[in-house]
């Protein structure tokens, strides 16, 4: 896996949201508090299956005011939950093959992505392998 530290506003975040064009969109099937019960609190945490089934990612927060570009982890391209619990002010965004697929802010979950639209086309299942964190 691998975990690169940006600082907020880098020239590699400002290309990602250009490539993405629509950071803040929101996903339609969001609710707040923890769902998985398998994700700890202040972590995102992604699924290989719907529901919070099969093996998971977990994924710590940045300091305040950086932010995280994963990519590499082993449910890229398989993702088709996703818990991030506690409440704060973080934001994800995941990207599939550098394109714009989704956000979602902390304290929110998803919980069948194959019933969420990508931004890139069709819906979100088995699409994430990068997820940017701030
Ligand atoms: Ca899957």
């Amino acid at each position: 896996m691998t975990r690169r530290l940006i600082t907020f506003g880098a020239p590699v975040l400002v290309a990602a949201f250009l490539v993405a064009g629509v950071p803040n969109a929101q996903a339609a099937v969001a609710a707040p508090a923890s769902a998985s019960g398998r994700c700890a609190g202040s972590h995102l945490c992604v699924f290989q299956n719907s529901s919070f089934g099969g093996s998971y990612n977990q994924f710590t927060m940045p300091a305040s005011g950086r932010c995280v570009d994963i990519t590499g982890f082993s449910t890229a391209n398989q993702v088709s939950s996703i818990d991030f619990p506690a409440p704060g002010s973080h934001q994800a965004w995941f990207y599939d093959a550098g394109h714009f697929v989704l956000s979602l802010n902390q304290n929110h979950y998803l919980k069948d992505l194959s019933k969420d639209t990508s931004a890139s086309g069709g819906n979100a299942n088995d699409k994430i392998d990068e997820v940017i964190i701030c």
